[in-house]
C-alpha cells in the first residue's frame, strides 16, 4: 500500500481511521453519539474537536449532539454536568483542582447506559481531558474500563518564545517567528489558533511571546495592544500570555532618568505599565526577566540586588495575580572565575527576599543547555524562593533542526537527579520525616520536587521551556524535533512519565501504531540523546560548538572578548590531560552540591563517568571503568556517537515502506547530513585531542 505524503502540519494531532479490526468495534459500540455541555468558546473548541477526529478514526458519521441521550460521550465541567444530573464525587472533583480531569467509563449515573464522560472542573481542563481521550483512541487503547483522574503536579507550563519583533528568532531553526507583529492586532492568523490547539492538547497553559533579550518597543502600548490580540485568540484554549521585561523601559519609554528600581518614580511607573497591561489582558500571567546578563543591564548598574529588581515588578503585579519569572541566568566574572559557580553565589544570599509572587528561574544545568549537564545546584538549594525550571526545547547546542535528537531522556534525569537536600531541609515534619523510610524520603527530594513546589512547600509551581516553534510548515523544521516540544509538554504534565512511554505515545501519533514502526523508531530516539553526546561532548566535556551560532565543533577557539566564552576555558586541554578542574582544590564548585553527592562529585573514582571532565582534570592514560585508558575511552565514545548514527540512518531506511514518501524522504536527507556532522566532530575532536596527548 502507497501512503500518501504528510507534511507534519498536523504534529501529534493527526487523525486516522483506526486501522486495528477489534478496536474500531470497540470504538463504535462505545461511541455512537456526543455531548458537549456548555456555551463557552471553550466548549466550541472541545465540539468542533471531536467532530474533526471521532468520524474519521471510527470512519462513520458520529453525531455532536445538544442534549444528552443514552449511549452519548459527555463531555463537561462538574457543575454542567450536574445540571442533566450526573454528579462526580465530591472527593474525586476536588483533587482535580482548576486543571485536572477525569476519564471515566463507569460511573453511575441517573440517565441509563451512558457510557464515557469527561469531567473537569474548569472548560480549560475539560478541553485538556478531551484531547486526552483522542489520545487514547488514536493510540489504539482499550477504554471499555475507564477510570482515568489526572492533574498536573506544576501549575505553570509555559512555551518561551525568543522571537524578536522584527520575525526573526532567536536560536530558532524552523522559519520565522509565528506572530506576525506588522498584521496583529488586525489580522488574527488561523496558525494562532492551531498553535494553542497544539499546546493545550499537551497541557500547556502559557506562553512568553518575546525574547528574553527584550525590546522596550513591546511594552508600548501599540505592542501590548497586538499582544492582548493573541491573549484572546488563545485564552479559550486555556492558554495566558506572559511578557520578557526590557529592564530599561522606564528610561526607554517612560523618560525617567533611572531605571532603579528602589526609586519610587521606577516604581510608580512600573505600576501603571503593569495596571496598563491589565486594562489589555485581564488574565496576563507576569513577566519574563533577564537582567545583568549577556550585556543586559539590571538592578546592578545602580547597585541594587536581584530581589529589589523583581520585588518592584512583584508588588506592580501582585494586585492583579501576577507572577515575576526571575532568571539566574547570571555569569558576571566578578563573582567567580568558574562560571558555573556563579548564579548559585548570586542567588543563594538572597534567599528569603523576594516577594511572594518571584519564582528564580534556573536552566536545568549551571552552563547553559548543554548536551548534558549535571543539575544546576540551585535546585535543593533556594528554599523559600519557588524555582522555576528552565528547559530549552530548541536543540541550539545539539544539533538545532538538524539532528535527530529526542530530549526526553535529557529532561527525566535532571527531573529525577537527586538532590540530596534531606537533612536542612526547615519544611519538613521532622517527626515524620525520621519515620518514612529512607527511599521515600530520597525519592522525595529531586530535582521534580523542588520543581513542583512538595519539597518546600511552595503552592505555585512552573516549569518553561524555550519553544522550538517558526513558520516552517512542520513546525519545528525536523519532524523528530516535534517530538521535544510534545515530551516537554507531557513532562511538563507529568514528570513522572518516563522518556520511553512518552516515546511511544508520540510515534504512535505522528507516525503508526505499526509495532514494527513503533519499535524501530523507539529505539532511534531512546539512542539519540546519548548519541548526540558521544560525537559531540562525551564523559563530561562541554561547550566545544563553534562561537556565535553554536553549529559544529570549534575545541580550539580561543578569541573571544572574554575567558568564559573560549572553549580552551571549558576543556583545558594540554599534555597532561583534560578537563575542568572543580573539585575541592580546583574551582571547588563541587561544594555548591549538598553531601553525599558533592563528595561522590569530588572524588574521581566515584564521579558518574557521564559527568567526569566536569568535574576533574582526567590524565590521558587514567584508567577507566571499562578498562581502557582515558584516552581509549573518549575515542570509543566519539566512534559510539557516529555508529549509532549510522544506526539510525539504516533503521530509518528499512521503514520506507512503512512511511509516507513526503516525510520519510524529509528526515532521510538530515539523517543523512546528521550523519556527516557526527564524522566531523569526531574528526575535529579527535584530531585537536590527539595532538594534546602526544604533545
Ligand atoms: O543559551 C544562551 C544563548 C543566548 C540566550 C541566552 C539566554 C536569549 O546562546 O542566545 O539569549 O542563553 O538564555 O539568555
Amino acid at each position: 500500500m502507497s501512503l500518501s505524503d504528510e507534511d507534519g502540519y498536523d504534529l501529534w494531532l493527526r487523525y486516522r481511521k483506526t486501522d486495528d479490526a477489534a478496536r474500531l468495534t470497540q470504538y463504535r459500540d462505545a461511541i455512537k453519539r456526543a455531548v458537549v455541555l456548555g456555551a463557552s468558546a471553550t466548549a466550541e473548541i472541545i465540539r468542533r474537536e471531536l467532530a474533526r477526529a471521532l468520524p474519521v478514526m471510527l470512519d462513520r458519521a458520529v453525531p455532536i449532539l445538544d442534549q444528552p441521550d443514552n449511549d452519548a460521550l459527555i463531555v463537561g465541567t462538574v457543575d454542567e454536568l450536574k445540571t442533566i444530573g450526573v454528579s462526580i464525587p465530591q472527593n474525586d472533583s476536588r483533587n482535580l483542582g482548576d486543571d485536572g480531569f477525569i476519564i471515566t467509563s463507569n460511573l453511575q449515573s441517573s440517565i441509563s447506559d451512558l457510557r464515557i464522560i469527561i469531567a473537569a472542573n474548569s472548560a480549560s481542563a475539560t478541553l485538556t481531558g478531551a484531547f486526552h481521550f483522542l489520545r487514547l483512541l488514536q493510540t489504539h487503547q482499550d477504554i471499555r474500563a475507564l477510570d482515568i483522574s489526572s492533574r498536573p503536579r506544576i501549575r505553570r507550563r509555559i512555551l518561551a518564545h525568543w522571537d524578536n519583533l522584527d520575525g526573526s528568532i532567536e536560536r530558532g531553526y524552523a522559519g520565522r517567528s509565528l506572530w506576525n507583529w506588522d498584521e496583529l492586532p488586525k489580522t488574527i492568523d488561523p496558525r494562532y489558533h492551531d498553535y494553542a490547539r497544539a499546546g493545550a492538547s499537551i497541557g500547556i497553559n502559557g506562553t512568553c511571546l518575546n525574547n528574553v533579550n527584550a525590546d522596550s518597543k513591546s511594552l508600548t502600548t501599540e505592542y501590548l495592544e497586538k499582544a492582548a490580540a493573541l491573549a484572546d485568540a488563545f485564552r479559550p484554549y486555556g492558554i495566558r500570555v506572559y511578557l520578557s521585561l526590557p529592564f530599561a523601559a522606564p528610561i526607554r519609554l517612560g523618560g525617567l532618568r533611572t531605571n532603579d528600581p528602589r526609586d519610587p518614580a521606577v516604581a510608580a511607573w512600573w505600576q501603571r505599565k503593569v495596571d496598563e497591561i491589565y486594562r489589555l489582558i485581564p488574565d496576563f500571567g507576569g513577566f519574563q526577566v533577564k537582567v545583568n546578563s549577556e550585556g543586559q543591564p539590571g538592578p546592578h548598574d545602580y547597585g541594587a540586588t536581584h530581589a529589589d529588581g523583581a520585588n518592584t515588578l512583584a508588588d506592580a503585579l501582585a494586585p492583579h495575580g501576577g507572577i515575576v519569572l526571575w532568571r539566574a541566568f547570571v555569569y558576571d566574572t566578578n563573582v567567580d572565575a568558574d562560571r558555573a559557580k556563579c548564579a548559585y553565589k548570586e542567588f543563594v544570599p538572597l534567599d528569603g527576599k523576594f516577594a511572594r509572587n518571584v519564582f528564580v528561574q534556573v536552566k536545568n544545568g549551571p552552563i547553559d543547555f548543554q548536551p548534558r549537564e549535571p543539575f544546576h545546584p540551585l535546585f535543593g538549594a533556594l528554599k523559600q524562593t519557588p524555582l522555576a525550571l528552565e528547559l530549552q526545547i530548541t536543540q541550539e547546542y545539539l544539533g538545532q533542526s538538524t539532528h535527530l535528537v529526542y530530549l526526553g531522556g535529557m529532561w527525566k534525569e535532571v527531573l529525577d537527579s537527586d538532590t540530596m537536600e534531606i537533612a536542612s531541609s526547615q519544611s519538613f515534619d521532622s517527626a515524620a520525616q525520621s519515620a518514612a523510610p529512607l527511599k521515600t524520603r530520597r525519592a522525595m527530594t529531586r530535582v521534580a520536587q523542588v520543581v513542583d513546589g512538595s519539597l518546600y512547600d511552595h503552592a505555585d509551581s512552573c516549569v518553561i521551556g524555550v519553544a522550538n516553534t517558526g513558520t516552517d510548515r512542520n513546525w519545528c523544521g525536523h519532524h523528530f524535533a516535534q517530538a521535544n516540544w510534545y515530551a516537554f509538554g507531557r513532562l511538563a504534565w507529568d514528570c513522572d512519565l518516563s522518556a520511553d512511554a512518552i516515546a511511544d505515545e508520540w510515534i504512535r501519533l505522528t507516525w503508526s501504531n505499526d509495532a514494527r514502526v513503533v519499535g524501530a523508531i523507539k529505539t532511534m530516539m531512546l539512542g539519540s540523546w546519548e548519541a548526540c553526546i558521544n560525537y559531540m561532548t562525551p564523559l563530561g566535556l562541554h561547550h566545544l560548538m563553534r562561537e556565535q551560532h553554536h553549529y559544529g565543533p570549534d575545541p580550539g577557539f580561543n578569541a573571544a572578548p572574554r575567558p568564559d566564552w573560549n572553549n580552551v576555558y571549558f576543556h583545558r586541554a594540554d599534555a597532561r590531560g583534560l578537563g575542568f578542574d572543580r573539585t575541592r582544590t580546583g574551582s571547588d564548585a563541587v561544594s555548591e552540591y549538598h553531601s553525599p553527592l558533592r563528595e561522590q562529585f569530588d572524588n574521581i573514582t566515584t564521579c558518574p563517568e557521564k559527568f567526569l571532565l566536569w568535574f576533574h582534570r582526567v590524565p590521558w592514560d587514567y584508567r577507566l571503568r571499562s578498562g581502557r585508558t582515558f584516552w581509549e575511552e573518549l575515542q570509543h565514545r566519539y566512534n559510539a556517537g557516529v555508529a549509532f548514527v549510522e544506526e539510525m540512518r539504516d533503521i530509518w531506511q528499512s521503514l520506507q515502506p512503512r512511511i509516507d514518501p513526503a516525510r520519510h524522504a524529509h528526515v532521510s536527507a538530515r539523517l543523512e547530513q546528521q550523519l556527516e556532522n557526527a564524522r566531523e566532530w569526531r574528526a575535529v575532536c579527535l584530531d585537536y585531542f590527539g595532538k594534546c596527548v602526544r604533545s
